[in-house]
């Protein structure tokens, strides 16, 4: 037991490095956690398999206290390996989930499904709105803000990764519905 928890105090620090670069970036949002303990820390991110690790996972909160739907859900992937693709993704909270782009049409920016995400060799893949984005469809109960779910990720390469997410508020990076 000593071990184990040993092991544990030497690792929270990294998941925290890792963390917290994600957080500074996107740092326009006022609610920030206010202390976020090692467990919120590595719920959110920190998450690899093989060559590639996930974090900064979110989504936003449904818009109406009763409203289902659809909501869109976000995160940085990490690859410090060869090229890979995300090609799947589940969650429990919805009956769908999809892959998502966005294309300009006729000047309108519109969500399109895509089979697959690449992710190139190297570099951080940046899901975010109005790019490249889980999509949920058909959630099972409306979103909560402040509340965490589970999203399952499948890479071609990597193989399965587990993450959690946490949930923001509706106008979260001010991207319009
Ligand atoms: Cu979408």
């Amino acid at each position: 037991m000593v071990v184990r928890l040993m092991v544990v105090r030497v690792v929270v620090p990294a998941v925290f490095l890792a963390v917290g670069l994600p957080l500074v970036v996107g740092a326009t949002e006022p609610s920030a956690p206010t202390s976020p303990g090692p467990a919120s820390a590595s719920l959110t991110g920190g998450v690899s398999a093989g060559a590639v690790s996930v974090d900064g996972v979110w989504a936003r909160a449904s818009a109406t206290p009763g409203g289902t739907g659809a909501a869109g859900a976000f995160l940085t992937i990490h690859n410090t390996g060869a090229a890979d693709r995300l090609i799947a993704a589940h969650a429990p909270v919805s009956e769908v989930v999809e892959l998502h782009t966005h294309v300009h049409d006729g000047g309108v920016m519109r969500m399109r499904p895509v089979p697959a995400i690449d992710i190139a060799p190297g570099t951080d893949t940046v899901l975010k709105p109005g790019g490249l984005h889980v999509m949920f469809i058909g959630l099972k109960a409306p979103l909560r803000e402040g509340e965490r779910f589970p999203l399952d990720l499948t890479f071609e390469r990597a193989g399965p990764l587990r993450v959690e997410g946490v949930v923001r508020g509706p106008g979260a990076l001010g991207e319009k519905p």
